[in-house]
Formats: C-alpha cells, sequence, structure tokens
C-alpha cells in the first residue's frame, strides 16, 4: 500500500509555498476496489491490476435510474459484490422515478429490500425520497457509485446544496451519461457527514474474489449454501446444488442467479484476479 487514495487517513507537513508531502498512510478499516478497466486497444492481454476506489467507508450508495440510463440490475448486482467483499453498509437508490410510468422500480425495489439491502425510490424533478436517503447518510462516510448519468451528482446537490457539483445531461441518442464528474473528491457536509461523489463507471469487475467465494456475496445464497454435497460448491455444474434447487423453486430470484453466473464465469476467465 503506497498511493493514497480518498478517504485515507494520512500524516503530512504542509511547506511554506503552500506544497505538502504525505508522510505515512494509517491503517485502512476497509476499502473497495474493482479491476482496473482495460485500456482500449489492448485487446483482452494482460494482467488487470486493482484499482481502489475509496477507503474508510461506512455506506456503499449504489445508485441507478429507471430511465436514461436504463435500469440495470446486472451493475448493480456486481457493485453490490464489490461492497460486500469489503464489508460495507449498502444502500440501493432507484432514481429518476418520475419517469417510471409503470412502476416497475417497486419491483425491484421488493425484490432487493426481501434480501434485506435498503433501497430509496428517489426523483429530483419531484423532490421525492431524498430526505430518506439523507438521513441514511447521516454521521457516516458514504461513496456513491453508479453509471455515467443516473445522477449521483443531482442527488448530492439536491440533499447538500452548498456542494454545487458540476451536473451534466444524457445522450439522447444513446442514453448515456457524458462522465461529468472526473474525479473522486470527499466532502464534509456537517460535522459528522462525509460524501464521496465518483466519477461514473462502464463497467465493475469485482477485484481478487475466487469462485468459491463469490456465493458469499450474494446474501440470499447463505440460507441454501449449507445444505449444498460439497461445501466448495460453486452452485453451478455441481451435483445437488441447494442452491440451485432454491433457483427453481422460486426461494431465489432467478435475475440475481443469472448475475452470479455472469460474474463467475469472469473469474473463470480472468486468472490474474
Ligand atoms: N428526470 C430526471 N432527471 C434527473 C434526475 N436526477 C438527475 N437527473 C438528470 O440526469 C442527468 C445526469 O445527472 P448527473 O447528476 O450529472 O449524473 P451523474 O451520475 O453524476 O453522472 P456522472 O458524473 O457522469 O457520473 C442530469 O441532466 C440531471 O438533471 C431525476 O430524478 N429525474
Ligand atoms: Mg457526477
Ligand atoms: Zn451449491
Amino acid at each position: 500500500m503506497d498511493i493514497a487514495t480518498v478517504g485515507d487517513l494520512v500524516e503530512y507537513e504542509m511547506n511554506q509555498d503552500g506544497t505538502g508531502v504525505i508522510n505515512k498512510i494509517l491503517p485502512r478499516k476497509n476499502y473497495i476496489s474493482r479491476k482496473a478497466p482495460r485500456i482500449k486497444g489492448a485487446g483482452n492481454r494482460g494482467e488487470r491490476l486493482e484499482q481502489i476506489v475509496g477507503a474508510n467507508i461506512d455506506n456503499l450508495i449504489i445508485v441507478s435510474s429507471y430511465k436514461s440510463p436504463n435500469f440495470n440490475n446486472r451493475l448493480i448486482d456486481r457493485l453490490i459484490v464489490a461492497g460486500e467483499s469489503s464489508h460495507l453498509n449498502i444502500i440501493i437508490v432507484i432514481n429518476k422515478i418520475d419517469l417510471d410510468l409503470s412502476h416497475t422500480s417497486e419491483e425491484w425495489n421488493k425484490l432487493y429490500s426481501k434480501i434485506g439491502y435498503q433501497v430509496f425510490e428517489t426523483s429530483i424533478v419531484e423532490q421525492k425520497g431524498i430526505d430518506a436517503l439523507k438521513n441514511s447518510m447521516n454521521g457516516k462516510v458514504n461513496l456513491i457509485w453508479g453509471q455515467s448519468g443516473v445522477g449521483k451528482s443531482s442527488l448530492l446537490n439536491a440533499m447538500y446544496p452548498s456542494l454545487k457539483l458540476k451536473t451534466g445531461n444524457v445522450s439522447e441518442s444513446t442514453s448515456k451519461g457524458k462522465h461529468t464528474t472526473v474525479t473522486s473528491v470527499l466532502k464534509k457536509v456537517d460535522e459528522k457527514t462525509f460524501v464521496v461523489d465518483t466519477p461514473g463507471m462502464r463497467e465493475i469487475d469485482p477485484y481478487g474474489i475466487r469462485k468459491e467465494d463469490l456465493g458469499h456475496y450474494f446474501k440470499e445464497f447463505s440460507l441454501y449454501s449449507d445444505k449444498c454435497r460439497f461445501n466448495t460448491c460453486t452452485h453451478y455444474h455441481e451435483p445437488d446444488c441447494a442452491v440451485v434447487s432454491a433457483v427453481e423453486n422460486d426461494f431465489i430470484n432467478g435475475d440475481r442467479y443469472q448475475s452470479y453466473l455472469n460474474i463467475l464465469v469472469t473469474i473463470e476467465d480472468d486468472m490474474n484476479f
């Protein structure tokens, strides 16, 4: 550990000219990371290093939007895995519910609430859910993570107007955000509350997770995984897998299981985690 990241506590010295030197990074209580994205044009070759996103975090606030960009449960599940493997408290936000005329967000809310996560449906346009979300962030260090354009910076501005973070619109043709926030910055918003706004990301592959451990980060599997025939079961091809039968009997949601399989395959394909 030699490079300081956002959220690190450090010992430093200031020079007279306003520059400074970090002498020491204090031990981290936790940190969250992902595999560094592949460099365009580099193909699939080369080891992907660990990229640390933040340290000493209490709440991982996973922000998605109902539309523009479209709700992406696969991405949420990947972010959950990263958060669970770092033992963070995970909060899920479905923003832009003003665009959700069919109330589909409620179904997703139910799914994730049932697993045990706090879920907030929010709208900047209709000023919904914002106070409740703010309450859950009170007194904590909160890292906000999600795709570009889902409204991370807009939500922070709505909760803490003095932040005045830059926000950007979403491309009409692709429904994608334009990567308005470019660096992660930790801000103190009151005596005890801190927020880290982060740049939107396109992909996330959790770092350093072994195949046989992935199931631990899908919390609802734990009710069943003790009953698999093999204690190293990856809940995929093994016989007498209690997780697979729970999926077949609708005790585990099929979408969540599909997310699990998608991540499992990427671990198998990539030896250098
Ligand atoms: N309809 C609607 N639009 C919203 C809502 N929240 C944010 N937006 C819009 O979504 C766009 C993107 O918002 P940002 O806050 O910049 O998104 P971001 O997640 O910070 O994006 P990056 O910084 O690129 O990662 C802006 O045009 C916002 O006005 C909402 O609740 N409803
Ligand atoms: Mg932003
Ligand atoms: Zn199993």
